[in-house]
This record gives structure tokens, C-alpha cells and sequence, in this order.
């Protein structure tokens, strides 16, 4: 079957097909992520800042106001538009985006222009050390300072341009001082889980009005703090022939010697069908290749949407497929863990049910936890029962996780829940709003403890800021 090309793929092709010298003859550079702060190479002391909704580039020193120190830190984050690029984000949440050739400071609307407005690509800037950052849908023009406020103006080979469009990425004016997000920019239903002693992070890359992102990005650690970003795992655009967008909710399981890779994805056209897949690999950061070439479960086939897929293996070996939105199904999964019998299939929906089921085994205890409500919906939560067996019965035994409007936390849920290598020690990854301007279709991913109360019972879990 022909390869397609998705909206993904077909950006990063219109950049390379339309590029103008500038950017493809500068060499690419990488930005780290995280909070950083902008200073321009030809005035010194000057930085990127945002005023009144408009960037510029103003003096700030260690004697400056703590407003000015902060509308001068940005984190940089996975490009709204591209991972290949980037987005800065201030402290409120907005992002820099240009619009006229301004450069000005607004939320994320989740469309592709604001995406695309929003999203610079960096190349090597006029001195070692310093970027320049060209924009992503206007490759001919870049980010740069005009009598101190920031325009997106056409490229000129002239040392004056090169040095008004290079910029030293510093230490942030402002440090951090909130534990979230785990990782810079906005993902959600993050499935965590630790393959041979080192964790790992699947994320569905959020931002995307709709939910419409076309990819998958892995993430490691081996402290949960400090994560390391391994790029696109799985772009449906190229990938995956019966998936155009709509990347959703990754859940990676090993097995045979290989790595699996369920997830959902919707063909492009409007058409809002969300079917089922799975893709393996050699390597828990990929790539992965779809291994059907056809869906796994076909939108339709059991009702709800075939989405939010999870996988838990059991001590004796047996695999377990569980999805659902409305209706929690599971089935046990063959050993060839792409294929099932549907006479197996069961429906094992709670009350209160909604998506994202996952399940722990602790002590002989099987534990089924889900969200309830919207995602959109600052109430968006997680409940959990209890059963003897993977496929229940199952106990409802209530919330575990839900907002804390006095920590600015709303709509936390399609949570995992990974083991410690050693000991009893629990963490739970999970999304909610970004803090502090998100909402369901901006949402960031964080890492918390869970613990078990010595009934066996889940302790209400404490969000962290
Ligand atoms: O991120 C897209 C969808 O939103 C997921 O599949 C749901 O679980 C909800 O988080």
C-alpha cells in the first residue's frame, strides 16, 4: 500500500520545497528545552520580552522588577506547529507568535495558523553560540529587533540582520519554581512505564484544536525529573495508512523481545472515526512501524470509539488489551500480541466510566482505574476498583484524583501508574490544564506519588503544582 504523506509530513516538506537561502543554507541548530531567557548578541543586556502583548527587546539586570525579570523568561517547548522547531512560552501561558510581522504574545487557539504563527526553527546565529530563529510557515523571514520591538522581517545577508536576528539563549530570569510539568510544552494521557531499571513516557502531543496531532514522541528518565526528549516515535501522516491525525493516547508494553505500541488514530477528511492500532519496534524509543497496516479494532466494531488503549501482562505471562470511551472493554491479547479472539471480548464499564482505563496488579490485587467526565471539563478525574482477576470483578472504591482549584489544578486524568524497580515505591503520571491558562485541548503532563493505604486501598493522590 502507498505510503501517505500526513499534515505533519507535508509541512516539513512545503519548508524544505519553499525554504529560502536563509534557513537552508544556515545550519539547523537545537535549542534545549525549558526556561530560558533571550539576550541579543549586538546589545548586550537587552532581552526578548513581552510588553502589553508585544515582544520587544528591553535592559533587564539582576535590579530589575520581578515583573520585568519574568515577561523576560520564556520555556521553550516542543514547536506547536513541528517538533523539529520551537514555541516559547511565558509565564502566563501564552505563547510568541507573530501576526503581521509583529511579534505579539496570545494564547493558543489550537488552529494550524496559530500553531504554525507560533512555531520558529532554529539555525546557527551570527556568533558561536547564538540562534536565529527563522519562522516556520514564512522560512524566509525571521524573529529579530527593529528599534527595539521584535518583527518577523524578511532575511538580509547584511551583518546588520544577522545580528539583529541572533540571540543567546541564558539562564532564565526567573528560575522555576513549580515542580510541573515534567515535561516543557503541552502532551497529554501520558502512559509511564520502566523498561530494564529506566522510565519512559508516551505522550499524545496536545495543543491541537480538535486533538488533531498527527504524532507520537517518546521521552526516558531514570529520576522522573530530568527527561530526556527521543523525538517522533510514530507520525501517522507517513506511518500509518489508514491514520492521518489524531494521535491519541500511546501505550507501550514489551514483549517477545520486541516493543508494542497501541494507539488510536483518524484518517483525515473530517471523517471523526477513531480506530485502533498497534505498532512494534526493536526499541522502546523507535521508530515504530504499524504492524497490521490495517487497524487492529475498526471504529464501530464495539461501541464508544475504539480509543485510549492500555496493556497489562499478568505474572503468569497473559497479556491483556483494555480500551474504551463510555464502554471499558478488555480482551486477552494472543502471544503474537496483535491479534485477539472477539469472542473474548468483554465489557467491564464502571459507573461513572468514561476513557482511559490502566490496571496494576499489587499484593494478588488487581487494580482497574479510569477517568470520568470530559476532558474539557476542569472535573475530568480518576476513580479505580479493585478485582481478583484482570478481568474483575470489579469493586468501585471512588476518586483518587481530582482538581485542587486552591493549586490552580484543573481537569487531571488519563493517568498511568508505573512500579519502582525495587521496593514498593508507585508514581502516577497524568495530564491536566496546563497552569495556568490551559484547558482540554492544552494540557500538560506531570508525575506524582501514589501510594496504597495498608487496607490495599489507593491514598487520595496530592497534585503537585
Ligand atoms: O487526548 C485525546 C483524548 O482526550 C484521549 O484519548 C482521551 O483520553 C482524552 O484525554
Amino acid at each position: 500500500m502507498p505510503r501517505r504523506t500526513g499534515p505533519l509530513g507535508l509541512a516539513l516538506l512545503v519548508i524544505a520545497s519553499t525554504l529560502a537561502l536563509p534557513v537552508s543554507s544556515a545550519a539547523a541548530a537545537t535549542v534545549p528545552t525549558g526556561a530560558r531567557s533571550l539576550e541579543s548578541v549586538n546589545f548586550p543586556g537587552r532581552f526578548v520580552r513581552h510588553l502589553d502583548h508585544l515582544g520587544r527587546l528591553d535592559p533587564v539586570t539582576s535590579g530589575s522588577t520581578a515583573q520585568a525579570k519574568q515577561d523576560a523568561t520564556f520555556t521553550v517547548v516542543n514547536g506547536l506547529a513541528s517538533p523539529a522547531c520551537y514555541s516559547f512560552q511565558a509565564a502566563n501561558g501564552q505563547f510568541l507568535r507573530h501576526r503581521d510581522y509583529r511579534v505579539h504574545l496570545e494564547a493558543n487557539a489550537g488552529t494550524a495558523q496559530f500553531r504554525a504563527d507560533a512555531t520558529f526553527c532554529a539555525v546557527a546565529g551570527s556568533v558561536t553560540g547564538s540562534v536565529s530563529l527563522a519562522s516556520f510557515n514564512l522560512p524566509d523571514r525571521r524573529l529579530r529587533h527593529r528599534d527595539y520591538e521584535l518583527w518577523l522581517d524578511p532575511y538580509q545577508d547584511t551583518a546588520q540582520f544577522r545580528a539583529d536576528s541572533s540571540f543567546r539563549l541564558t539562564a532564565p530570569w526567573t528560575p522555576k519554581t513549580t515542580k510541573g510539568p515534567v515535561i516543557p510544552g503541552l502532551f497529554a494521557d501520558p502512559h509511564i512505564t520502566n523498561f530494564n531499571g529506566r522510565y519512559y513516557l508516551y505522550p499524545t502531543t496536545d495543543g491541537y484544536a480538535g486533538w488533531a496531532s498527527p504524532y507520537y514522541k517518546a521521552f526516558s528518565s531514570t529520576d522522573l525529573v530530568n527527561w530526556t526528549d527521543h523525538g517522533v516515535i510514530l507520525d501517522h501522516g507517513p506511518d500509518v495508512s489508514w491514520a492521518d491525525n489524531s494521535a491519541w493516547a500511546p501505550a507501550v508494553v514489551a514483549k517477545n523481545g520486541r516493543y508494542y505500541l497501541y494507539f488510536s488514530g483518524g484518517a483525515a477528511s473530517g471523517d471523526t472515526a477513531k480506530h485502533l492500532g498497534v505498532a512494534v519496534s526493536d526499541s522502546p524509543t523507535g521508530p515504530f512501524r504499524d504492524a497490521l497496516g490495517r487497524p487492529l479494532i475498526r471504529a464501530g466494531t464495539y461501541s464508544g470509539q475504539a480509543i485510549d488503549p492500555m496493556v497489562f501482562t499478568d505474572d503468569d505471562g497473559r497479556s491483556y488489551l483494555y480500551w474504551g470511551n463510555g464502554t471499558a472493554y478488555v480482551v486477552p491479547l494472543n502471544a503474537d500480541m496483535t491479534s485477539f479472539d472477539p469472542a473474548k471480548v468483554r465489557d467491564i464499564t464502571p459507573t461513572g466510566y468514561r476513557e482511559a482505563s490502566f490496571v496494576v496488579k499489587r499484593n494478588g490485587t488487581y487494580y482497574f482505574m479510569w477517568s470520568e467526565n470530559d476532558t474539557r471539563d476542569e472535573d475530568y478525574r480518576v476513580a479505580y476498583a479493585t478485582g481478583p482477576s484482570p478481568l474483575g470483578p470489579w469493586t468501585k472504591r471512588g476518586v483518587v484524583l481530582q482538581k485542587r482549584l486552591d493549586l490552580g489544578i484543573k481537569g487531571p486524568g488519563h493517568h498511568s501508574v508505573v512500579k519502582a524497580p525495587t521496593g514498593d515505591t508507585w508514581h502516577v503520571a497524568y495530564h491536566r490544564f496546563a497552569v495556568p491558562a490551559g484547558n482540554g485541548t492544552n494540557r500538560e503532563v506531570t508525575v506524582d506519588r501514589l501510594t496504597f493505604n495498608a487496607d490495599g486501598t489507593i491514598a487520595p493522590i496530592v497534585p503537585t503544582p
